[in-house]
């Protein structure tokens, strides 16, 4: 394929004062992932590899500013980026492996094709979702700011990819930070099917620039030393001047979306007037004429790559399957912690919920200089809560960061952050909002350990809860959105001494948390606090009252819930606290209901779904023989939390408790 076009050479190649050296190299970077690819359709057709997606034709984007950047700088590639892992010079058999789910591959055979990211070599693979890689890079050139190591990061999307918000939160971020990065789309044409004239109605995307107020680019993708040079440019400058800057490369997807997809609805005059663009075709017959090269070099060096080919393929198919046991899977879930616990001193004062939450945030951020905080307005502003006021004065603007409103793009440069060695904490506003970051959470911070060893080093804070007539929107307790994600951790307090101690925790561990606060008790709820910075182990309940008739389990606001009708009532009960939702500490459920032998379960939610159900679920699994009775479980009315009092109180699982406590203690 390399061969053919030598007559014709359709770019007018600029090598301005690049050496020969220089110019051979690109050669052989782009040569090499052309010719895995070539074994890679041979090996797909015979069914010895999974989906593969084609950047045949594309390579001089990606080998240009591989070539560029220096290997300590993060390059985050997509799904047809090949040349950036072939010219960081990856050993052939762990790409090999990785393709086959093999153990010497780099996520242990639990994703697949490019969908890994590597530390040993600076880079971070996408994830599918496409528009979050924007915002990790966000967090990765913030990382570098910070570190003042005039360090560049690259990042790739398609065009396809750049209509999701994602992208457009990221680059304004970028923008407004004026983080290092550069924002590589690779125009070819096609989003899957769709062309671009049904993707975006801009003449150019790389227009949207001046929208972002951002210095962009377009730059002809198939000429390599367009791209080398101009990359190399503005990367060098980059690194002086940090800013964004956002590039578009004309260039065309030669073969289907992915190989089974085949090209049928692209016009074949397409296919014929890019073939003679060919980026690697055109460059030799350039290096040809330039007497740079002849025939029998390339022989030679098509040779040794052969050679490097098949001797690395016959090592990941000698390798055996990938082995493991469930307890190997459920472990890597989470990166390894091991709790130190830092006691409480003895001096105290009394601080409410909020304070106390503000206490030991401040006190995380004092103790490691790693620590980072965004969140919309807490800067100047302290917050909509007040919790993050004086922080600025104390850590100062790298480290205290207002955010525009773009809940996913903070929580995928928190990632970004957590990458680059950070340890990053974001403010979400009100819960509610943790639906604009969902797919980051979810899918980003939730799955990267398990997947690629990558730990997601992030707490968020997330203001929650009813009973404070703020409406729908403002008053959900939504944490069931996400102890249904392995991956994460949930932690929810209920009083000020936990959450002080329980947010430093969260900080401490490396795993991604997401921090519920309620804000009916931010400033109803008082208690002695240590003054100094301690710490509590997440995953622990905390037993309040002990008792023999009943277990009582409950988190938030139904803590308090409980405690008042039980100052009403005379019943002997265990009343549990969670306090942290996942992990959950299932053994002191257990040990309490053995005891008692009935159980009420109250959440502050709506019931389906909900903690209550499966914590149902789990004790009628492990302590059916101790119930005396069937387990209740009391939840919130199945709507959206209305705003009026009068339908809040009447929505909210307070009013139920009494009565369904009443009616288990007597059957
Ligand atoms: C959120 C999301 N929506 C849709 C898809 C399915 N999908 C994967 S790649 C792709 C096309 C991407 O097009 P483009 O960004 O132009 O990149 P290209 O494949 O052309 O390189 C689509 C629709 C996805 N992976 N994630
Ligand atoms: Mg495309």
């Amino acid at each position: 394929m390399s061969t053919t076009a030598k007559s014709k050479i359709f770019y007018d190649y600029d090598r301005s004062n690049l050496s020969d050296e220089t110019l051979i190299y690109l050669y052989k970077s782009m040569l090499k992932p052309r010719m895995i690819e070539e074994k890679m359709l041979i090996l797909l057709r015979q069914g010895k590899i999974s989906k593969w997606f084609s950047g045949i034709g594309q390579e001089a984007i990606s080998v240009g500013i591989t070539a560029v950047l220096d290997k300590e700088e993060y390059i985050l590639p997509m799904h047809r980026n090949l040349g950036v892992f072939t010219t960081r010079e990856i050993p052939l058999y762990r790409l090999f492996s990785q393709w086959q789910g093999k153990a010497s591959g780099f996520t242990k055979g639990r994703d697949r094709s490019f969908h890994f990211g590597t530390q040993e070599y600076n880079i971070v693979g996408m994830i599918s979702h496409l528009g979050p890689q924007f915002g990790v890079a966000d967090g990765i050139a913030l990382g570098n700011l910070l570190k003042k190591n005039n360090q560049v990061c690259a990042v790739f999307t398609g065009e396809g990819g750049t209509s999701e918000g994602d992208i457009h939160e990221a680059l304004n971020v970028a923008s407004v930070w004026d983080l290092p990065v550069l924002f590589c789309i690779e125009n070819n044409g096609y989003g899957l099917s769709t062309p671009t004239k049904e993707q975006y109605n801009c003449e150019h995307l790389v227009d949207r620039g001046m929208g972002y107020g951002m210095e962009s680019h377009r730059i002809e993708g198939n000429n390599i030393l367009e791209v080398y040079t101009k990359i190399k440019a503005l990367v060098e400058d980059m690194r002086e001047n940090p800013r964004p800057v956002l590039l578009e490369f004309i260039t065309f997807r030669m073969r289907g979306h992915e190989e089974a997809s085949g090209t049928k609805y692209v016009p074949e005059d397409l296919i014929d007037t890019w073939s003679e663009k060919d980026p690697l075709n055109n460059f030799e017959a350039y290096l040809i004429a330039e007497g740079l090269i002849s025939d029998t070099l390339i022989s030679d060096w098509k040779a040794d790559i052969k050679i490097e080919i098949d001797a690395n393929l016959d090592l990941a198919f000698n390798e055996s399957l990938i082995e493991s046991t469930e307890r190997k899977e459920l472990d890597d879930v989470y990166q390894e912690f091991v709790y130190q616990e830092t006691k409480p001193n003895k001096e105290t004062e009394e601080l409410r919920l909020v304070d106390a939450i503000s206490q030991g945030l401040k006190q995380s951020m004092e103790r490691d200089d790693t620590t980072v905080i965004m969140g919309q307005d807490i800067a100047e502003y302290g917050g909509v809560f007040k919790i993050t006021e004086g922080f600025l004065e104390a850590f100062g603007h790298d480290r205290v960061r207002n955010t525009p409103i773009c809940e996913s793009a903070i929580v995928s440069a928190a990632m970004g952050l957590s990458i680059n060695g950070y340890k990053a904490i974001m403010e979400m506003q009100f819960a509610d909002f943790a639906a604009s970051g969902f797919n980051p959470i979810v899918n980003y911070l939730a799955k990267s350990h398990y997947r690629w060893n990558q730990k997601a080093d992030v707490v968020i804070r997330m203001p929650c809860g009813g009973g404070v007539e703020a409406g729908p929107f403002h008053s959900q307790t939504n944490e069931a959105w996400f102890t249904h994600t392995p991956g994460l951790k949930v932690v929810y307090p209920a009083f000020p001494y936990d959450a002080k101690g329980l947010i430093a925790s969260a900080i401490e561990d490396p795993n991604p948390v997401l921090f519920f606060e309620h804000k009916a008790l931010y400033r109803r709820i008082r208690q002695e606090v240590p003054t100094d910075y301690f710490t509590i182990p997440l995953g622990k309940a905390a037993i309040l009252q002990e008792g023999s008739d009943v277990t009582i389990v409950t988190y938030g606001a139904g803590v308090h819930w409980a405690l008042e009708t039980l100052e009403q009532q005379n019943i002997s009960a265990d009343l549990i606290d969670l306090r942290t939702l996942s992990p959950l500490d299932t053994e002191a459920i257990y040990t309490s209901v053995r005891k008692t032998g009935k159980l009420i379960i109250l959440q502050e939610d709506s019931m389906f779904g909900g903690m209550a159900s499966d914590i149902s679920a789990l004790v009628s699994e492990h302590c059916f023989e101790s119930l005396d009775a069937p387990i209740k479980r009391v939840a919130s009315l199945e709507t959206p939390i209305p705003f009026a009092k009068f339908l809040e109180d009447q929505y909210l699982s307070k009013n139920k408790f009494e009565a369904a406590l009443k009616d288990l203690i007597a059957y």
